[in-house]
């Protein structure tokens, strides 16, 4: 596969007291360097899709070969999932969105606070593991789950931000209480690296 694994762009304790240190160690160190490590096993036999990128390798899950396509699902989702999620949180936030993103928010959700209530709402009901997503679907904005480590990019989604509600991911700090660890994450969302994403998808 072309990707590397990530290295964090800030420190295990940058996103403290919101997202606790050793929470993010774990979380990267364990959890996605597992997923990691599963995925190139997976694609040890298959130069061909090895040779792709990670992002095209799910695009393309539903046409790939029932014998690779579920482990794809979970190591390569797995991978691209909190990917994505680390460079969507950053120790500084703008605490809002700005440019398009925020012209687009407020356009499709009437507002900025409502759309964290829709947000936190689907973030904080999804049963089980998985994740939230903000994503474009037909040029439309949307907010959605997925399941385990479903990427909407199978789906033909193009995400936009992305919050991780498996329970590795606050369990430490925030043990049941998932809507405190929502809470806390709008506090670290990185809305450069949000309207980046959105005005290079539009
Ligand atoms: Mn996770």
């Amino acid at each position: 596969m072309t990707d590397n694994f990530p290295t964090l762009p800030y420190k295990y304790d940058a996103l403290e007291p919101y997202i606790d240190a050793e929470t993010m160690k774990i979380h990267h160190a364990k959890h996605h360097a597992g997923y990691f490590k599963k995925l190139n096993d997976t694609l040890k036999d298959y130069p061909d899709i090895a040779s792709k990128p990670i992002n095209e390798i799910l695009s393309n899950l539903n046409n790939m070969s029932e014998k690779i396509q579920d482990s794809l699902r979970n190591s390569g989702g797995g991978h691209a999932n909190h990917t994505f999620f680390w460079s969507g949180m950053a120790p500084k936030s703008a605490g809002e969105p700005t440019g398009k993103t925020a012209a687009a928010i407020t356009k499709t959700f009437a507002s900025f606070n409502k759309f964290k209530e829709l947000f936190s709402t689907a973030a904080a009901t999804h049963f089980g593991s998985g994740w939230a997503w903000l994503v474009l679907d037909h040029s439309q904005l949307v907010i959605t789950n997925t399941n385990n480590q479903d990427s909407p990019l199978s789906q033909r989604q193009t995400p936009i931000l992305n919050l991780d509600v498996w329970e590795h991911a606050y369990y430490l700090k925030y043990q049941n209480r998932r809507p405190e660890y929502i809470n806390a994450w709008w506090n670290v969302v990185n809305w450069n690296e949000v309207e980046k994403r959105f005005t290079e998808t539009i």
